[in-house]
């Protein structure tokens, strides 16, 4: 059911900033970007390869659309620092890995996935049932 890692997400203040950094010290590429009102951040999906190859891993560069992020909240909380906020789990079935998830007493934050990057079918667990970390589950659109 669970496929891969991802990606691992960067929160900070500034997403352009942080990508052109990336691309220009690791010689990495922007390979996805777009903005998501309902989740309140624009994030740029980046990686050491020009295309999304199967199983790879991204880094999701991300920052705050608007005050109201929860992602703001996290970099209010951290002094304005930039750190790594989530980690994601590719998933096939993100439905079927939820019902096994609850049942095993996780705790998911929303009853139905919601929009994430890409046309993704996301949700996440909540900290405390990710050990102290945020973790995502996001599914690929079906072809
Ligand atoms: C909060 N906590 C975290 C955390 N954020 N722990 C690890 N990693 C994080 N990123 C911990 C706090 O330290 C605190 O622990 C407890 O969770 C409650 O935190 P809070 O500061 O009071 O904040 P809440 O409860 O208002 O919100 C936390 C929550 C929120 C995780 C529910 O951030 C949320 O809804 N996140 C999911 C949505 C999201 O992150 N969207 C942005 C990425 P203590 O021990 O002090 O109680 S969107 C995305 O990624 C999409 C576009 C995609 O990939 O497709």
């Amino acid at each position: 059911l669970f496929i891969c890692i991802d990606h691992v997400a960067y929160a900070c203040p500034d997403a352009d900033e942080a990508s052109k950094y990336y691309q220009e010290t690791f010689g990495w590429h922007e390979l996805h970007r777009e903005e998501n009102p309902e989740q309140g951040v624009v994030e740029i999906m980046m990686a050491p390869a020009a295309k999304l190859t199967e199983h790879m891993t991204q880094v999701q560069v991300m920052a705050p659309l608007n005050d109201e992020s929860t992602v703001a909240k996290w970099l209010a909380k951290h002094n304005g620092r930039a750190g790594l906020h989530h980690m994601a789990w590719r998933v096939d079935d993100i439905d079927a890995v939820s019902a096994t998830l609850r049942e095993r007493g996780v705790q998911l934050l929303y009853d139905e996935p919601k929009l994430g990057t890409g046309g993704n079918r996301i949700n996440f667990m909540h900290p405390k049932s990710g050990k102290g970390v945020l973790i995502e589950l996001t599914q690929y659109p079906k072809n």
